[in-house]
């Protein structure tokens, strides 16, 4: 293949993915516009869903073609606006923001994704400390929600959502917690993460620059989980953040309760692809039990060829590459107590 095709199947790649994270949320939501058919279709190309294939949408999760999402305040026109962006650490605030639309105002129609229209994450900028949070929006597009920053700090916050009839997109602000910070350093990557006595196991690897598969299998005193609960219109949500900068992907199964296919665990399979080489920590957001839980990881790229170079061929093998490391430091903690809103009757 030349050079110029393995470019074009790159950033056709990219826009797969990033449109295709969000397109999957918006098939819950009203369709009809063609940004949202075109997104869905691309979601089909992307996740192997019934939808065809379809030229790729525009890339849209950052605004700009190939930009990973998060990384910017302000993209396409859309701008968010925080009411303060220093947040007392250990106090609950009442944390306000906007999404400003291209006209200067605050948008109101948000198209729903994923059951909500808005999603909401909250890390602290070491990957410490995540949250993942549904706001409420009042009539005049004022966003609130409870939020507590634990530890003093510098937090990224994202806000993931579609205007109405719009592509999806990420946007990020940075929020300050005063006080005295000593940031962690990383997790060693890790096959194997705990959370209130379940066990999460990662297969598969993240390949720089192109689609590869993860599957991640709960259990509990050894025995697999198979029942686990539709959380968000999925039986489990993963967030990738890049080491660095927090470039914000936001990485979907590959298969929906009810669609006659996908199991109600323990495997959770995912579709992600991350666009560079390195580190990326991994939050795997599941319901059980009725309660939501978020087991995390450390995962670097497979050692393989990256960029553009990377063309993925149909049935090719992966290479030899070495796995990560196995055991290791994976770290896990309880959810942010958000899954109030787990069942709260969105048409799905
Ligand atoms: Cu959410």
């Amino acid at each position: 293949m030349n050079g110029a095709t393995k470019v074009g199947a790159y950033v056709l790649g990219l826009a797969a993915v990033f449109g295709g994270a969000l397109g999957v949320g918006r098939a819950v939501g009203p369709i009809g516009d063609t940004a949202a058919e075109a997104s869905r279709t691309t979601a089909g190309a992307s996740h192997g869903t019934d939808h065809a294939a379809a030229p790729a949408a525009p890339a849209a999760s950052g605004g700009a073609a190939g930009v990973p999402g998060g990384l910017q305040v302000s993209a396409g026109g859309y701008t968010l606006t925080p009411r303060t962006d220093v947040v007392e650490p250990g106090e609950e605030a009442d944390f306000r923001f906007s999404v400003t639309g291209p006209d200067g105002r605050p948008v109101t129609r948000f198209t729903p994704q994923h059951e909500k229209e808005l999603h909401f994450i909250v890390v602290r900028r070491d990957l410490t400390g995540f949250q993942h949070l549904h706001p409420e929006m009042a009539a005049d597009g004022t966003w609130s929600v409870p939020l507590t920053l634990p530890e003093p700090g510098e937090y990224r916050a994202f806000a993931d959502f579609a205007p109405g009839g719009k592509a999806g997109m990420t946007l990020g602000m940075d929020l300050s917690a005063p006080g005295d910070y000593r940031p962690e350093t990383l997790g060693e990557t890790a096959r194997t993460a705990t959370v209130d006595g379940y066990t999460v196991t990662l297969a598969g690897d993240l390949v720089a620059g192109r689609s590869s598969g993860l599957t991640l299998s709960v259990s509990r005193d050894g025995e697999p989980v198979t029942d686990l609960e539709p959380y968000l219109g999925a039986y489990g949500h993963l967030v990738a953040l890049r080491d660095g900068d927090l470039a914000y992907l936001h990485v979907h199964p590959g298969g929906e309760p009810g669609d006659g296919k996908t199991a109600a665990g323990p495997g959770i399979t995912f579709h992600a692809e991350v666009p560079s080489p390195g580190a990326y920590r991994l939050f795997l957001d599941f319901k059980h039990g009725g309660t939501v839980r978020t087991a995390e990881f450390t995962a670097a790229t497979a050692d393989a060829p990256a960029g553009p170079a990377s063309e993925p061929e149909e049935g090719a093998k992966e290479g030899p590459q070495e796995p990560p490391a196995g055991e290791g430091t994976g770290k896990a903690k309880p959810a942010s107590g958000d899954d109030g809103h787990a069942g709260d009757g969105h048409d799905h």
